[in-house]
């Protein structure tokens, strides 16, 4: 920690304590020293919540990101690239999120769109794989079927349904809820529960600090993300996700440095209507995105499918969607000189990839829906991740960002399970007054002032070397890469008759 970042603001009569709201030295020779006021309703003055002292904490949790400048969120461990880009720095693989390192197990839930139980259930630790598990999901019929054959084996697995009340719904949030003698962890990613996920793929994964448990529950202490996650759980309206409500009601998520932005299915109206999809980061940023010179900044969003957006870029896109990514706190109107680029493989990409052809089945755009918004072409940007060793590792993280012209810094920064689709982030109907969302979906937004009060910026870092401020290193390269004329994006219903990276061809 540099002695600046410790000295904090120098307008202020006091320094501003870096830790704010979320700080636990509420002493009077710290008070004395330290200031605590803040803006947002977020960094408001914090009143501590008592702790259970016979709870005991690891020493060193390295998911609490208080002592590090860099923005916590990890890839997935690829196979057969050079080690350097799998280290802990960077990269986890599932059995080390659900190691006994991080906490002792008592109980887990596992939100997610795709499960292979029989390999989840080998990731745990051995003493560890006769838990309660519960898993979410949202299949029917013979998807749901499937899933209970799967999980028979299993006494300590139990099924939950998620309802999904609109046609062409998805259950694609992947959440974990990981319950220890210790406290809760709560972990939110990008990867499927099948190994095909976790192997090659660029994949995203964001895992709390522990959250300890508290003696006094006091609803008026918790912070936004602990409301908002309980908000979202109460969406499901399911007996066994009611317990794990009031478990974590018990805990204390005041260190975690990240909002919540999630999609429930619904028509969404009056107060509820910016709980949710682009107008929940569309409010996050309106009480967050406090500066002048970002207006000209572009947004970048990566994603490993697209929906149908509309007939021209004003149906959707550029809209509502634009109007909402591009907001700050001094304008809540798009800002006419605002870029958009999109980040989605081209057929190179995809033939050059670890897995191949392959590769391509996860990433879902369909001919006949490419064929109605020929305007995306402008926007799209090839894959490349070479700063982290991923150009050849597909990608299935979805992210969205604002950097800065020079490709040097960010506003903000969002891990996500949401696509680019009106299903996925809502879209506005009957005159603006509901906002339809099909799925569910959940992500995390980091926001520079949550690190530290005085931090405007993340500095956009390919190492540890830039120390001054906090470092946020994206999954992609800056500056990104146009398509070239004979590129193409990937259509995973079409044919390729280039032979792969395994001599084999592309035939869906
Ligand atoms: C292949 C995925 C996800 C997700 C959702 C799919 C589909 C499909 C096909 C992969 C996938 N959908 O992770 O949420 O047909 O919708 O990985």
């Amino acid at each position: 920690m540099s002695e600046k970042r410790k000295r904090g603001n120098s307008h202020a009569e006091k320094p501003i304590c870096k830790y704010g709201d979320k700080c636990y030295r509420k002493n009077p020779i710290h008070l004395e020293s330290y200031s605590h006021s803040c803006r947002s309703e977020h960094l408001q003055e914090h009143k501590r919540m008592k702790l259970d002292s016979t709870v005991e904490r690891p020493m060193q949790d390295m998911f609490d990101s208080t002592n590090t400048n860099i923005v916590s969120y990890f890839l997935t461990k690829v196979s057969s690239i050079p080690h350097k880009y799998n280290s802990p720095s960077i990269a986890i693989g599932l059995k080390d999120i659900l190691s006994t390192k991080m906490g002792d197990l008592k109980a887990s839930v596992q939100f997610n769109f795709m499960f292979d139980i029989p390999w989840l259930m080998e990731n745990y630790p051995p003493d560890k794989r006769s838990k309660p598990l519960l898993i979410v999901h949202g299949h029917q019929h013979e998807m749901k079927q499937q899933l209970m054959l799967q999980a028979e084996p299993y006494p300590n697995v139990a099924l939950c349904q998620a309802k999904l009340p609109i046609a062409f719904g998805t259950h694609h949030s992947k959440m974990m809820l990981l319950l220890y003698t210790e406290g809760i962890r709560v972990v939110i990613m990008t990867a499927n529960l099948i190994p095909g996920d976790w192997h090659q793929k660029t994949q995203g994964v964001w895992i709390s600090p522990l959250f300890p448990k508290i003696l006094e529950e006091n609803a008026t202490n918790m912070s936004e993300f602990q409301k908002d996650l309980l908000d979202y759980l109460h969406h499901y309206d399911v007996a066994p996700l009611k317990d794990w409500k009031s478990q974590l009601a018990k805990h204390d998520m005041s260190k975690a440095r990240v909002r919540l932005v999630a999609s429930v299915p619904g028509r969404h109206t009056g107060v509820h209507k910016d709980k949710w999809g682009h107008l929940k980061l569309r409010k996050l940023l309106q009480e967050n995105g406090d500066f002048d010179d970002i207006q000209s900044w572009p947004v970048i969003g990566q994603f490993s499918s697209i929906g149908s957006l509309g007939k021209d870029t004003s149906s959707w896109l550029c809209g509502e969607w634009m109007e909402s990514l591009t907001t700050t706190i001094k304008s809540k109107r798009l800002s006419s000189s605002s870029t958009l680029h999109l980040i989605f493989p081209t057929v190179e990409n995809v033939r050059t990839s670890l897995e191949g052809y392959n590769a391509g089945g996860s990433l879902c755009y369909s001919w006949k829906t490419a064929t109605k918004q020929p305007y995306l072409k402008d926007f799209f940007r090839c894959w490349k991740s070479d700063d982290v060793g991923r150009t050849r590792a597909s990608p299935h993280i979805k992210s969205y960002s604002r950097v800065s012209t020079h490709n040097d810094k960010a506003a903000w920064f969002m891990l996500t399970s949401a696509n680019l689709s009106k299903a996925a982030w809502g879209g506005l109907e009957k005159n603006k007054s509901q906002l339809m969302i099909r799925s569910y979906e959940i992500g995390v937004v980091f926001f520079p002032c949550d690190y530290e009060l005085s931090q405007k910026y993340f500095h956009l870092c390919k190492d540890k070397s830039n120390t001054n401020g906090i470092c946020l290193r994206l999954p992609y390269d800056l500056p990104l890469l146009p398509y070239s004329h004979e590129d193409e994006c990937w259509l995973w219903d079409r044919h390729y008759h280039k032979p792969d990276v395994n001599g084999r061809l592309w035939k869906p």
